[in-house]
This record gives C-alpha cells, sequence and structure tokens, in this order.
C-alpha cells in the first residue's frame, strides 16, 4: 500500500542544504517535506566542513540560527601560508576592509538546524530508502520512498529540491542530455583527522611542503582539524597515528614552534574533485549543493556555496509559489553558476597552488612557488586571495515582519529578495549582477 500526501516543497537529503532550505521556506510561510536516507545520528556526526564565510554567517543569523554559532564558533582574521620553510601571515581584515571567516563545524551547523526544524513541527523522514523523483514534466512532481517502517509514500509536490549531495539520484534524474558536466580529477586525496588536542596555531595554516600539502585547522580551542596529502588511492591502513604526527610535523614544522599531538578520534581518506553540472534546474525540480557542484576543500568553499544556493532558491520559490512569479525561479541556475563558478576557480587555484603534483616538472613547481611568493609580497595578489577566501557574493536575507510573514517576499533596493542591514551588508562589496540581471547571492 502507497501512503500519498502532499506538500508544497519535496526536499530530497537533510545535509545542510535541505535543512537550510526547509527552514528558510518555512520562515516564508512554504511548508515542506525532508527525506533523508541516513539516520538522524549518522547526519549529526558526519564531519566535513569546518570553515565560515562571513557572509554565511550573516545569513545564519538572519534566520534566528546564529545563538550557538556566536557562543561557540571561533573568528579569524586571516591565515598563514607557509611553503620554503617559512610562515608568512595574510591579514584578510587589513586587506578587504574588515572582513573575516568563522569556524564552526558543519555538524553543528546540522545539528542546530534539525533541532530548529523538529522544534518547529517540521517532518524528516530519516533512514529512508528506494527515493525517486518523477512527473518532472509536470507542475506537479512526485516525491517516492519508503519511509524506516518500510511503508511506500507518494508526496505530491510543487517543486522538488534535490539536496542530495554528490551521489544522490535527483541529477540523474534529469532528462536525459539535459544536463553537462565540466569537471577536473587532481591526482592526490586528503587525508583528514580530528584530535583531542589544543590547536597548535590561533589561525588556519596552509602549507605547502616538498613532501606535499598540509592543513592545521581546528573545530573548538579544545580540537584540532589536521589534514594531509596523500596519494590518490591511498589506503588509510597505511597510516597508523604515529606515522600521521610525524608527517604533520615534518609538513607544518618552522624554527620555534611545535606540534601538540593528542588522541586521533576520526580518520577518513576524501578524493579530490572540481565538478559543475549546468543547468541546476529542470522545470520545477531544482538542484542544490554537492548535487549540483564539487570543489576540492582547499578554498573551504563547499559548504558555503551549498548555503548560498538555497538562499537564491528559497526566495524563488516564494515567488514562485506564493506570487506565480516565474522569473527568480527561471534566473535560479544563472544566479547560482555565476558564484559556483568564482568558487571553482578560487578552489582550484588555492589547490593547484598548494599541492605537490607527482606529475609535475621543474617547471611547474617553479611557478607554484612562484606564485606563493608573489601573494604574500604583493598587496593586490594577497587582496585577491583575502577577498575570495573570505567570500565575494554577500548573501542577504531579511526576515519578514510576523504581520506579513507567508504574503510574499520584501524587495531590497535592487530588487532582490531579502537586504538585511547587518554587518556583511554593511562591510560588503557591491554584489556582481549575474547574466540575468539578477542580483547573484
Ligand atoms: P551533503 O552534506 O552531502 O548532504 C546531502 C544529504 O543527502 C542525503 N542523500 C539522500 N537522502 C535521501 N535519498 C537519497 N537518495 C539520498 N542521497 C543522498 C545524504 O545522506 C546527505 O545527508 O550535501 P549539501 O547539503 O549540499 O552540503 C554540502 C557540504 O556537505 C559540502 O560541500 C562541504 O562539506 C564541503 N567541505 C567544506 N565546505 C566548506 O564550505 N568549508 C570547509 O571548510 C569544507 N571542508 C568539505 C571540507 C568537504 C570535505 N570532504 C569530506 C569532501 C572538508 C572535507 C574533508
Ligand atoms: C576545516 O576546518 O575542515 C577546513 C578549513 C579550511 C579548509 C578546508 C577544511 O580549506
Amino acid at each position: 500500500m502507497t501512503v500519498s500526501s502532499r506538500t508544497q516543497v519535496g526536499i530530497v537529503g537533510a545535509g545542510p542544504a535541505g535543512l537550510l532550505l526547509s527552514h528558510l521556506l518555512a520562515l516564508r510561510g512554504i511548508d515542506s517535506v525532508v527525506i533523508e536516507n541516513r539516520s538522524r545520528a549518522y547526519c549529526e556526526a558526519r564531519q566535513r566542513a569546518g570553515l565560515l564565510e562571513a557572509g554565511t554567517v550573516e545569513l545564519l543569523r538572519a534566520v534566528g540560527l546564529g545563538a550557538r554559532m556566536d557562543a561557540e564558533g571561533l573568528e579569524h582574521g586571516g591565515i598563514y601560508l607557509q611553503f620554503e620553510g617559512e610562515r608568512h601571515h595574510l591579514d584578510f581584515r587589513d586587506l578587504t576592509g574588515g572582513r573575516w571567516v568563522t569556524i564552526y563545524a558543519q555538524t553543528e551547523i546540522v545539528k542546530d538546524l534539525i533541532r530548529a526544524r523538529l522544534a518547529a513541527g517540521a517532518a524528516i523522514e530519516f533512514e529512508v530508502s528506494d527515493t525517486e523523483v518523477g512527473e518532472l514534466d509536470s507542475d506537479r512532481p512526485v516525491l517516492r520512498f519508503t519511509d524506516s517502517a518500510g511503508a511506500r509514500h507518494e508526496v505530491t509536490c510543487d517543486a522538488i529540491a534535490g539536496c542530495d549531495g554528490f551521489h544522490g539520484i535527483c541529477r540523474d534524474s534529469m532528462p536525459p542530455g539535459l544536463i553537462e558536466v565540466a569537471e577536473r580529477g587532481y591526482p592526490y586525496s586528503w587525508l583528514g583527522i580530528l584530535a583531542t588536542v589544543a590547536p597548535s596555531t590561533d589561525e588556519l595554516i596552509y602549507s605547502r611542503h616538498v613532501d606535499g600539502f598540509a592543513l592545521h585547522t581546528m573545530r573548538t580551542p579544545q580540537v584540532s582539524r589536521l589534514y594531509l596529502q596523500v596519494p590518490a588511492d591511498e589506503d588509510i591502513e597505511r597510516w597508523p597515528d604515529d606515522r600521521i604526527w610525524a608527517e604533520l610535523r615534518h609538513r607544518l614544522g618552522v624554527p620555534g614552534w611545535d606540534l601538540k599531538e593528542g588522541p586521533i578520534t576520526e580518520k577518513a581518506i576524501s578524493p579530490m574533485r572540481s565538478f559543475v553540472a549546468s543547468p541546476m534546474r529542470h522545470r520545477r525540480l531544482f538542484l542544490a549543493g554537492d548535487a549540483a557542484h564539487i570543489v576540492p576543500p582547499t578554498g573551504a568553499k563547499g559548504l558555503n556555496l551549498a548555503i548560498a544556493d538555497v538562499t537564491v532558491l528559497a526566495a524563488a520559490l516564494t515567488s514562485l509559489l506564493r506570487e506565480g512569479q516565474a522569473a527568480q525561479a527561471d534566473a535560479y541556475s544563472d544566479a547560482c553558476l555565476s558564484r559556483v563558478w568564482r568558487a571553482t576557480h578560487f578552489s582550484w587555484w588555492m589547490t593547484s597552488m598548494l599541492h605537490v603534483d607527482p606529475h609535475a616538472d621543474r617547471f611547474e613547481a617553479a611557478l607554484q612557488l612562484s606564485q606563493l611568493r608573489y601573494v604574500v609580497s604583493s598587496r593586490a595578489a594577497a587582496t585577491t586571495l583575502a577577498e575570495n577566501y573570505t567570500g565575494y557574493f554577500p548573501l542577504t536575507w531579511a526576515s519578514l515582519p510576523e504581520s506579513t510573514r507567508g504574503r510574499g517576499i520584501t524587495r531590497g533596493p535592487d530588487g532582490a529578495a531579502g537586504a538585511g542591514p547587518g554587518r556583511a551588508a554593511r562591510t560588503a562589496p557591491r554584489p556582481l549582477r549575474s547574466r540575468s540581471g539578477i542580483a547573484a547571492r
């Protein structure tokens, strides 16, 4: 027997993209159902990103998700770039007129979102299986899944959001031949660890070493996160804890500085890939986040892009479903891809500059070092890095006053949805215009 139901927006995936979309839609009075094939505990524990652009932080604050982030997040005003045995500081606030980034783990954002959604009585179905999306050539797409008790469901929707990550089903459900993919593989992976030890640095250290890249980041004042470049097809069994610490000390070390060690609580290898699928929409099926694009983690952009996509999508769906206006939905893909390609270029550039390519010759290695020297010696080059790292495009969202909630969206001075008066709005550069003329946020 199939259980039939109805919602406005069916959302596949309870990662940051799907959960935040559901939250933003609820702020606009729009119903959604979120389905997720993993358990709640798994979603809340999956180790991923940790670094938020200033605009992401401002957005989360503006939509009522800032309390724990503000209490526990670590605000950083720069990074260290290390190469040829020397560590150099880039001061983002000085370079960009006051912009910064925040360390607050993706796991914590997911926990905050799940708690907020469930407290608001939202429908999130964990541990579903056999997810399908259908009737995609109509204005009533259908979401089908089997719940954790074995019951088959069919949810008729006004729109479906594919927020189901890189390995999800929504991208492949688009009509054959519609999606074009641009991608790049990298001949290395990242081995990431979480360790119960105070970070040995106040800000992140990105180190290019002749034996491979290393990154020292953190989660809290008591927990460090570190990454090592390893071969693309590396076996984690070849990396006992002692070897990891020795290699981190070797690649991150500079005279007069020590790396503190502690118990490793998590260890995993992730491949590196750039991938952009376009368009991000077919009729009423919209892709968002990793379902549409992947960047290598060196630029720390993946989570920030996912949040940006759904901020644009929530406004577009509000306009479509409440006012019958399709212009923002029609512009969704172009608006997002403008930001996605900027982040794709930046992530590719950071990755190529900092990793040791096993196939590179002396010419390429010399170019990398020349580029790094340029970044730390030219204010213009350092500003380019700082501007991209802290987030070039501002994200805006204005919460509606209680009396107007559910009646439509407010418009900023540029006609775009939202336009809150937060710190980002005061200090961020003007948004670039996408081809469609809609502010690409
Ligand atoms: P997610 O987080 O992958 O969530 C997708 C969800 O969909 C579910 N799902 C399904 N549910 C139902 N039915 C199906 N058929 C389904 N198929 C899949 C999945 O179980 C999952 O829960 O995608 P989303 O929401 O788009 O979020 C994207 C981010 O997770 C990702 O971009 C970042 O983690 C990338 N990333 C970083 N991004 C940053 O902005 N800053 C960082 O510092 C940063 N560091 C990182 C990273 C990614 C890393 N890895 C592991 C690749 C560091 C690393 C090591
Ligand atoms: C992280 O904190 O996990 C992190 C930070 C910056 C990156 C990648 C990952 O570039």
